[in-house]
């Protein structure tokens, strides 16, 4: 097997993950890192004995020794290192949002498509061994017709007005916060899990705290809160807020709602789908555990287990049934169905298995420009395709 050269771009909370799940995968090396903070990409080099630290993104597209780039830059560099590293004919992994506009990305995918790479995108959670339980067991029946869909994404670190971070920012963050960060991991898991597009959003986004303390001399890591004790005061027009009625193919409903000031909820995705024969539930909270519901039996609670999952989904649960897996662990399957379709693409083969590229990335921009203009008009939207 070839070994691939590996660069990751932008070194944050994000940018560590994934260099942390690649060091775990076999077949593929990490050649160097970047990042506008060098003291920063330094730093992480140095601890993960990465050999090389390159001046900055572009010196990385110049270095044709480069294979595969992992774009985990905030989302105003997006589009252009993702066109940019296909341009250069390397296979690229994003962070999402893919990129600023739905115009935009809807232009990666073509480009990915023109140039021949395999693109990849973060919706990790949908990696937990039991969602792709979940998605296999819907797909062969088990709970009939979907009927709803429910769910919630929530956390709690912009909480007070002290808390500040580029996210609310559109220069970097985009036209949304919130509906576009956590609202399209849940729209994905949505989507993934039940089959079914979302057609039409109806929703309802706020900026609870328009006015808050921005750290003059530094900014809150996410999740991490400030250590300024000087601060400066900037509107901020961003949501941090947002609940959406949804129409699914089909005819499915679903409802959902997202925040970042639910104290005490870290990182709460709920996701509930209720079908003619019975339901699923997730949360991520009890990560390892799928609900299955009947009307005319007990319910269950299935754990994930390379034993007892079908056939196509056993490969995500890597441990003995009994030991629960965690982010990192969804994570390292996310690449490693991202590394094995850019293997099979090299042998001139396609992968026989779904996994989140460019396109479920511009589908969840389709979502969030659906979502913006029904907030701006009051009205039911339709995704546009
Ligand atoms: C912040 O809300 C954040 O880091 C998201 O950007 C990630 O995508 C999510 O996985 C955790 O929360």
């Amino acid at each position: 097997m070839k070994r691939y050269r590996v660069a990751v771009i932008g070194t944050g909370y994000i940018g560590v993950v994934h260099i942390e799940q690649l060091l775990r995968l076999p077949g593929l090396e990490i050649a160097g890192v970047a990042d506008r903070d060098m003291n920063l990409a330094r730093t992480v080099a140095d601890r993960y004995g990465i050999p090389r630290v390159y001046a900055d993104a572009e010196e990385i597209l110049q270095d044709g020794s480069v294979d595969v780039i992992h774009n985990c830059t905030p989302n105003n560099l997006h589009f252009e290192i993702n066109s940019r590293a296909m341009e250069a004919g390397k296979h690229i992994f994003s962070e999402k949002p893919l990129a600023l506009s739905a115009a935009q990305s809807g232009q990666l995918v073509q480009l990915a498509q023109k140039q021949g790479c395999v693109t990849g995108i973060g919706f990790c959670y949908r990696y937990y061994p039991v969602l792709q339980e979940a998605a296999a067991r819907i797909a062969r029946g088990d709970i009939g017709t979907v009927y709803n869909i429910n769910g919630c994404y929530l956390q709690d670190w912009l909480l007070y007005p002290t808390d500040y971070s580029w996210r609310l920012d559109p220069q970097m963050a985009g036209a949304s916060n919130i509906i576009g960060d956590l609202g399209s991991h849940w729209c994905d898991l949505a989507q993934f899990i039940s089959g079914l597009k979302i057609e039409e959003v109806m929703a309802d986004v706020r900026t609870t705290l328009p006015v808050r303390k921005r750290p003059k001399h530094s900014q809150a890591l996410t999740f991490a809160g400030a250590t300024d004790t000087e601060y400066e005061e900037v509107p901020v027009e961003l949501d941090e807020y947002g609940a959406m009625l949804l129409r699914f193919e089909g005819g499915a409903r679903g409802t959902f709602t997202t925040s970042q000031l639910a104290a005490g909820r870290k990182c709460h995705i709920d996701i509930q789908i209720y079908g003619s024969e019975g339901s699923i539930a997730w949360n991520h909270e009890r990560s390892a555990e799928l609900w299955i519901g009947h009307r005319n039996e007990a319910n269950q609670v299935f754990f994930e287990s390379p034993n007892l999952q079908v056939e196509s989904t056993r490969k995500y649960a890597k441990l003995p049934s009994g030991h629960p897996m965690g982010y990192m662990d969804a994570m390292l399957n996310l690449f490693s169905d991202f590394y094995t379709a850019v293997e099979l693409k090299e042998a001139g083969r396609e992968p026989g298995y779904r996994y989140p590229d460019f396109q479920a990335g511009h589908d969840e921009m389709l979502v969030l420009e659906a979502a913006l203009r029904s907030k701006k008009n009051g009205m039911w939207s339709r995704v546009q395709t």
